[in-house]
């Protein structure tokens, strides 16, 4: 059975305000999970319930002080909140920091619930909590005044959740899964089983997971949402995912389940910090570079249901590099909670780079700000790889961009202009290695990759594949190089003597004459203008093809004082050719004296 999407709302709001009760009255289900949660009337752990009037899953949050990372671990991968104020306690501490957090967050959709309407007037709080939503990413929300006690506006509060979920975005089915994992236990006889908001994407029985962080796969074993064992279920959704493998044994809050190869897990991270949120007390507004000035080192980094010690280095123009003490999966985008946990201070961040260059060089924090300045966090493969010149399509995805176009080789992406670049590197190194070195034209790949300072030899051979460049010999060579201006005239007197007798090399004393010496000869075999049958025996390139053709004409076999004869040239230049073609497995000795032709 495929599960149906159903919409996930966190609860948020002061302790004692009502938050848990409510649930209770809404969904007929106890949020409260632990006896000490019970016995003490306090939510400190996360809660779960849900109700199909209207389809909803609650997560509810403790509201006080002290577990604000529960509060945080839950709201984290969820989009929607339920804000609740209780009618006769007013505007608080903690309903300001959890404002402040999903303001941060920039959690957009939720309805404000004024509980214990039965105790005093709700109308003086309804109004001036609708007021400071209203000044945050929450912006103009439903508002209803509820109390448990005397059910009145919960059917109220009932329609306004379901306008609210109604409207909120149902994401792609295909994107790739990250499950936040905020709870984990062992069942009897079924091994682990992890719990998680599923905000994006489809879990299957059977699919392979990673574990991120340590890359270990698992399987999905069973699958349930609210409950009902499901074959699917697609985001949004509350999910128990039953995992097989023994990585599972290992798993708890904080963790993440990815779709294998989808996702990157980076330990920096490059950011642009929000203006900073601090609790009522201390309330300041701040701009975002003050933010980032007075921001202290050492932070934690919340982000999903995660809470990772970070430490911020701010670049300028409200960015920063974040290192993180363990990598986690990241992608351009993501929004980040940076909180303080010594004054309770806490800063947006959204992800501009996941693949941050290195700050090594004198300068390049300022230039790396001057960078970041014109980023966004949208996801723009194109613009990525503008910027990186060559990276690979697997890292580009796994950062939640798209590929602009096919890979030039392989798994790598380039940019136009940059392998335009490239290409013209190329022929120049070649062009230049052959002018200084003309007897040993071309360059091997390897030489080549290195002086470009390419990742993959692939790419070298993709480059090359575009130009006037051929494979020779193993190495990259101009087409055919050209002869230097000062052996010309050497070359050409040698090629006019042997188109008139194709055998008769020049000896010794003729080159002498001519100033060739084996350098130079070896200048113009590479320049494809003479053929060296042996050193010092020189002849046209064509020259042993000829060779062939004469001496499959001869009564077989035949003596080298025959095939001298035939192709009217010395014994010395006859024996060359004939050992040369020997060599080539073109002519065979059948005894000391003769030869036969082969093929
Ligand atoms: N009279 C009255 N009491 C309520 C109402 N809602 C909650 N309470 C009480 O307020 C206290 C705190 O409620 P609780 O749900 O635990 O608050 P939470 O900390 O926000 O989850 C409990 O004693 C509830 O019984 C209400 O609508 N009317
Ligand atoms: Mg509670």
């Amino acid at each position: 059975m495929k599960g149906t999407n159903v919409h996930v709302v966190a609860t948020a709001g002061h302790v004692d305000h009502g938050k848990s009760t409510l649930l209770r009255a809404l969904t007929g289900m106890e949020p409260d999970r632990w006896a000490e949660e019970r016995r003490r009337g306090l939510t400190i752990d996360l809660g779960f319930v849900w109700t199909s009037d209207p389809d909803v899953a609650f997560v509810d949050v403790p509201g006080h002080e002290r577990f604000i990372s529960n509060m945080l671990a839950g709201v984290g991968p969820v989009p929607a909140v339920l804000f609740v104020v209780a009618a006769d306690g007013g505007w608080q501490v903690q309903s300001e920091e959890h404002l402040a957090v999903l303001d941060t967050l920039g959690v957009r959709h939720g309805v404000l619930a004024v509980t214990r309407a039965d105790l005093a007037d709700p109308a003086p709080v309804l109004a001036e909590a609708a007021e400071r939503l209203g000044r945050t990413s929450l912006g103009g929300v439903e508002a209803v005044a509820v109390s448990a006690v005397t059910g009145q506006g919960l059917p109220e509060l009932r329609a306004a959740l379901g306008r609210l979920t109604a409207a909120l975005p149902v994401p792609d089915p295909s994107a790739d899964v990250r499950l936040w994992i905020d709870r984990a236990f062992t069942v009897d006889g079924r091994g682990v089983v992890v719990t998680g908001t599923l905000g994006r994407g489809t879990l299957r029985t059977a699919q392979t997971l990673k574990i991120a962080g340590t890359g270990d796969l698992v399987e999905v074993r069973g699958l349930h949402s609210l409950q009902v064992a499901y074959e699917e279920v697609r985001g949004p959704a509350r999910v128990a995912v039953n995992l097989r493998g023994r990585a599972a044994a290992g798993l708890r809050r904080g963790d993440a389940l990815l779709d294998p190869e989808r996702w990157a897990e980076v330990g920096e991270v490059d950011v642009r910090l929000d203006e900073t949120h601090a609790p009522a007390a201390r309330a300041r507004v701040a701009r975002a570079d003050g933010a980032a000035a007075r921001m202290p080192g050492q932070l934690i980094w919340h982000i999903g249901s995660a809470a990772v010690p970070a430490r911020v280095r701010p670049l300028g123009s409200g960015t920063a590099r974040v290192t993180l003490s363990r990598p986690l999966p990241l992608r351009l985008g993501d929004r980040a909670l940076l909180r303080d946990p010594g004054n309770r201070d806490v800063y947006g961040a959204t992800l501009l780079d996941v693949r941050p260059p290195a700050l090594d060089r004198r300068g390049a924090a300022r230039a790396r700000a001057a960078e970041l300045a014109t980023l966004t966090g949208a996801p723009d493969g194109a613009a990525e790889l503008r910027r990186r010149g060559l990276m690979r399509r697997a890292d580009m995805l796994a950062m939640g961009a798209t590929p602009p176009g096919p890979p030039v080789a392989g798994d790598w992406l380039a940019d136009g202009e940059h392998w335009a670049g490239l290409r013209g590197r190329l022929l120049r190194l070649v062009e230049e290695h052959d002018r200084a070195h003309p007897e040993d034209p071309g360059l091997t790949p390897e030489a080549v990759r290195q002086a470009l300072g390419l990742p993959d030899r692939a790419l070298v051979d993709a480059l090359a594949a575009g130009t006037s460049l051929r494979r020779r010999r193993g190495r990259l060579a101009a087409a055919l190089p050209v002869l230097p201006e000062r052996l010309r005239g050497a070359v050409a007197a040698v090629r006019r003597e042997l188109a008139d007798a194709p055998f008769a090399a020049p000896d010794a004393g003729r080159l002498a004459e001519l100033g060739l010496d084996a350098r130079a000869l070896a200048i113009a075999e590479a320049a494809g203008a003479l053929l060296r049958v042996q050193p010092g025996v020189v002849l046209l390139p064509g020259a042993l093809e000829e060779a062939v053709r004469i001496l499959a004409g001869l009564a077989q076999p035949f003596t080298v004082a025959q095939a001298r004869q035939a192709m009217g040239t010395s014994r010395r230049v006859a024996l060359a050719v004939l050992q040369r073609l020997d060599g080539l497995g073109r002519t065979r000795r059948v005894d000391d004296a003769h030869r036969v032709i082969l093929g």
